[in-house]
């Protein structure tokens, strides 16, 4: 019998975005994987400090593991398995701060627009240190201005070895092309064997969402699946009602 592994984003699918888990829910999420014996892996674009915040400790320890920065770091049980190094062009940062100072009609900047993380760039022209509410504000002024889509057009021109993905509320990330979350299957299949069936559950299965590459990976292999949610409501209803969960 195929091992069988189910992969969950995090912001957006196991809570809500940057905020910490529902306790309710994370009771009945590790009670699930406790009682029905499931192998579970999360996989986020976010780092491990944020998301240590977000979904505790003890939470992450009764996981098989930790993909974080769209897999680019891997941490098992508490310790570091693996991580990228990241190389950047001469002038990368420069082109950034060009779109801080230039590109963006985004007016009030908070500070850590550019983060480097392990193996990727975040970057974000309200800046990371954006409250709750400025938070909110930015996401809904860009579902009109798609500047993140200018972002990705800009940045892409200026650097085609590069992929930029939108995944959470504020910010774009930005990753060396084919290390995004897709690389995590090949990763999967040295620990648990070629036949391994993955499940994958994500709020970002759409082009140019950053779950979309690890969904496209998994359609052509016998056995993965994958689904789309809205909310950690919808994982909840899926772990409690679907037949493949149970
Ligand atoms: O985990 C999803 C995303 O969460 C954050 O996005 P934002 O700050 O834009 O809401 C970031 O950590 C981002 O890197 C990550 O992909």
């Amino acid at each position: 019998m195929p091992d069988r592994v189910y992969l969950f984003d995090v912001d957006g699918t196991l809570t809500h975005p940057l905020a910490e888990i529902d306790e309710e829910f994370a009771d009945v999420f590790l009670t699930w994987i406790h009682e029905k014996k499931k192998k579970v892996y999360l996989v986020t674009g976010s780092n491990i400090e944020k998301t240590t915040k977000q979904v505790f400790k003890a939470f992450i320890d009764q996981c098989e593991g930790i993909f974080t920065c769209s897999g680019n770091q891997f941490f098992s049980k508490g310790r570091k398995i693996y991580e990228n190094k990241l190389e950047l062009p001469e002038g990368f940062i420069e082109d950034l701060n060009l779109y801080l100072q230039e590109g963006t009609t985004w007016r009030r900047k908070t500070g850590t627009h550019i983060e480097i993380r392990p193996g990727m760039v975040n970057f974000s022209t309200v800046g990371r240190e954006a409250s709750p509410n400025l938070r909110e504000a930015y996401y809904r002024w860009d579902r009109d201005a798609l500047e993140r889509e200018d972002i990705v057009e800009y940045i892409t021109n200026l650097y085609p070895e590069f992929e930029v993905s939108i995944g959470g509320q504020i910010s774009v990330d930005i990753y060396p092309v084919g290390k995004n979350k897709a690389q995590v299957v090949e990763k999967i299949q040295e620990m648990h064997g070629d036949d391994v069936e993955m499940i994958f559950v994500g709020d970002r299965n759409v082009p140019g969402g950053n779950d979309w590459p690890l969904a496209q990976r998994l359609d052509p292999i016998e056995g993965s699946e994958w689904y789309q949610v809205h909310s950690y409501e919808e994982t909840r209803a899926l772990i409690e009602h679907s037949e493949l969960f149970t």
